[in-house]
Formats: structure tokens, sequence, C-alpha cells
């Protein structure tokens, strides 16, 4: 079975400040908290899908850093693959989600992850400790 990978950036910005989302649909995920991103298109590098994703929904350009992990699971023949990112142009502004937050150490579950982002949370957390 081949699987849809679904790329997310993890914006990193000064003070370990990190970069949530707020999905304005399908409704069964509105409301709920991701780190930006979506599918790879057909003939595009992962990385490439995520510098596109975050210019269409965010309208800033990104460099793309280490990845975080490996294969995050999401729903049935879905999987997650998650970059580190930051900020090379522009302010973010949700041109496709419902609002954006950045959140800084202290604050980063003060939003309701999606089920798939929350751990990636905790692992990024980890991540910018040991910075
Ligand atoms: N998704 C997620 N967390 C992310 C990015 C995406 O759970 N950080 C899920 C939501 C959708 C699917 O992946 O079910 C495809 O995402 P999109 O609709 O943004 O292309």
């Amino acid at each position: 079975m081949s699987m849809v990978v679904v790329v997310a950036a993890v914006i990193v910005a000064e003070g370990r400040r990190v970069l949530a989302a707020q999905r304005a649909a399908p409704a069964a995920l509105a409301g709920g908290w991701e780190f930006p991103g979506g599918k790879v298109d057909p003939g595009e590098s992962e990385p490439e899908a995520l510098v596109r994703e975050c210019r269409e929904e965010l309208g800033v350009e990104v460099a793309v850093g280490a990845q975080v992990g490996g294969d995050w699971p999401l729903s049935q023949g879905y999987v997650l693959r998650v970059w580190l990112c930051s900020l090379a142009s522009g302010v973010p502004e949700a041109r496709e989600h419902l609002a954006l937050r950045w959140l800084g150490p202290g604050e980063y579950y003060d939003v309701e992850w999606l089920g798939a982002d929350l751990p990636i949370m905790k692992t990024v957390e980890n991540l910018l400790e040991g910075d």
C-alpha cells in the first residue's frame, strides 16, 4: 500500500518560540492546532513541499533544517514527516488557518494540539531544551 506523505514545518524563532496554526477545515479537525504543512505533490521533494506549503498557507519563506524524528502516524494511509525550519523572510499570516500563535517555553501546551502533532511538540520541546 502506498502512503500519502504529509510534511509539516516546526518554525522556530528567537526565544525558542514555535509557530502553531489552528485548522479551519475539515470539520473533524477544525479548531485543532497543528504544525503547518500539507501533502507532497507529484514530482516534488519533501523539503520543496514544505517550502511551498509555508508560502501558500503563511506567506513566508522558510529555510528547512533538521528532520524531527521519522514517520509520525497519521490517519490510515497517511504518514507525517516533520522538519525544523527558520523564517527566511516575511511575517506569518493565517491565509488558510483560523489563527496563528507563537508559543514560547511554558506555553507549548496552551493550544489544543491535534493528536498527531502533540507528540511532535513534546519531541521538539526536548530538542530545544538541549540548545
Ligand atoms: N495533518 C496533521 N497534522 C499536521 C499536518 C497535517 O494531523 N501538522 C493531517 C490533517 C489531514 C492530513 O494531515 O488529515 C492532510 O493535511 P492537509 O489537509 O493540511 O493537506
